[in-house]
């Protein structure tokens, strides 16, 4: 019995000294790099010749009249409060009419300077029934492809940009393996189609952002919260990539064809705390590192503790991609509850000047960012950074700042190939409507004028400064 005390007292005086190891280990392990910017000087950087200078929109987002997709209905609909599911009660509607007034889009690409323009196709406009390939929805983007090239601006198209056909949400979406080769069809259609004039391809924009946002914050369709269902969900959207890469490849391997993470950097709100540590590297290994690792090694390891767990293997993951899409924004901080919900209500990091949106203006996070996604020993393609600013008095400093990091991730030698700023218009921003503006230029969404907002000009600016095509 004494001997029992007495084990049980030099374990538990071990306890502090453990608790101490784990978070010193932690806490190098994983530092919150901060920049003096005062101390920088962000006209000192460089990019390469070749370098693609772009901007970045999504169909939904931009196009209007999205009649036939999972999100056309989502948001018409009310959450179980009765409240609308988009926060502001917008409907997406005519948006910014982009299908009509992309020629006007263009001439805007010209005025910033971009030699890229990264777009999604509008999968619920081209099949809008199972059996159905619209021809006029096809020849919509022949067009818009002829236009950009005819004005030097190379296409790089996301096949899945978070939206697809009510058909297909119906039949499960990705929830339901079977119905990948639907994915995997729409893919081939449209490559078979556009692949002589489109060399960059995206398969999925953002598997993390999208089971998050359907199964974990349900502020995307389906809405329901289920870690399990988002486990399945997200090895069946990477099997699809898998997939889709292999049958989109035999046909014209000289083109580039990459997926989009999202890469946000999640701190414990109180670096003491084993509790805020946990939650913050728990999410960073759902959020970020399932895709990540199954690109690395082959295997996602899916894990959320005292719920669910998933490992998929697929050792030829490694040579799907030809490069690594980064969409990077900001970090959030988390504080520990036992409800893994309740712990991951994004808190924007202390000390640090707010974006539009619930999160930071943290700059130096997209160096970080490139550091995790470099892993996959792949070029890197940042197709997204951005910052919603409606009053664009922190536009331009965020992009010089931001451009700065990319430069000097460049000239320390990670191989990035090309930027594109979120976003070239105001657009529909998902769950928060209309209210988000990142556009380079501003919308009037009553007349459609569009004007570039000051902010922008910086982006002018470094263009010309660099971009020699
Ligand atoms: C996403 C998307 C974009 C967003 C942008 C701003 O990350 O959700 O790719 O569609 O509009 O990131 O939040």
């Amino acid at each position: 019995m004494n001997k029992l005390l007495k084990t049980l007292l030099s374990a538990l005086s071990a306890l502090p000294l453990a608790y101490l190891a784990t978070n010193t280990y932690l806490h190098f392990k994983h530092p919150q790099t901060k920049w003096d910017w005062s101390e920088i000087d962000t006209e000192d950087s460089e990019f390469p010749d070749d370098f693609l200078w772009g901007t970045a929109t999504a169909a939904h987002q931009v196009e209007g009249n999205n009649e036939n997709s999972n999100w056309a209905a989502w948001e018409k609909q009310k959450n179980e409060n009765g409240e609308p599911r988009i926060k502001t009660g917008d409907v997406s509607g005519k948006a910014a009419n982009q299908w009509e007034l992309y020629e006007k889009d263009i001439e805007l690409m010209k005025e910033l300077g971009v030699n890229s323009y990264r777009f999604s196709l509008a999968w619920s406009k081209i099949q809008p029934d199972k059996d159905t390939f619209n021809e006029d929805a096809l020849q919509h983007y022949d067009d818009v492809i002829n236009a950009l090239l005819k004005n030097g601006i190379e296409p790089m198209i996301t096949l899945h940009h978070f939206t697809h056909p009510i058909w297909f949400e119906e039949l499960g979406a990705f929830e339901n393996e079977e119905n990948i080769k639907y994915f995997v069809e729409f893919s081939q259609r449209v490559f078979a189609r556009y692949k002589d004039r489109v060399k960059y391809w995206c398969t999925f924009n953002e598997p993390n952002v999208y089971i998050t946002g359907g199964y974990f914050i349900t502020e995307f369709p389906p809405g329901i919260y289920s870690p399990v269902t988002a486990g399945i969900v997200f090895e069946n959207i990477l099997k699809a990539h898998v997939k889709t890469y292999k049958e989109l490849k035999k046909h014209e391997p000289t083109v580039q064809i990459g997926i989009v993470q999202s890469t946000f950097q999640f701190e414990p709100l109180r670096r003491w705390h084993l509790g805020d540590w946990a939650i913050a590297r728990i999410s960073s290994n759902i959020f970020n590192e399932t895709t990540l690792s199954f690109f690395r090694t082959g295997t996602m390891n899916y894990l959320l503790p005292f719920e669910t767990s998933r490992s998929y293997t697929d050792l030829e993951a490694p040579n799907t991609i030809d490069f690594i899409g980064l969409n990077y924004y900001s970090h959030h901080a988390y504080k520990f509850d036992f409800d893994f919900r309740k712990a991951t209500q994004s808190i924007a990091v202390e000390g640090e000047e707010m974006t539009d949106m619930s999160y930071t203006i943290y700059p130096e996070g997209i160096y970080r960012a490139i550091e995790e996604v470099s892993k996959l020993g792949k070029p890197i393609i940042i197709t997204e950074n951005g910052i919603a600013d409606a009053k664009d008095d922190r536009r331009g400093k965020f992009i010089k700042q931001s451009l700065y990091a990319v430069s000097k991730a460049i000239k320390d030698g990670f191989d990035i190939r090309g930027y594109y700023y979120w976003s070239l218009i105001d657009n529909f921003e998902w769950a928060e409507g209309y209210s988000m503006k990142f556009g380079l230029y501003e919308v009037d969404f009553e007349t459609q004028e569009r004007k570039l907002r000051e902010g922008s000009k910086e982006y002018i600016e470094i263009i010309k400064k660099f971009n020699s095509k």
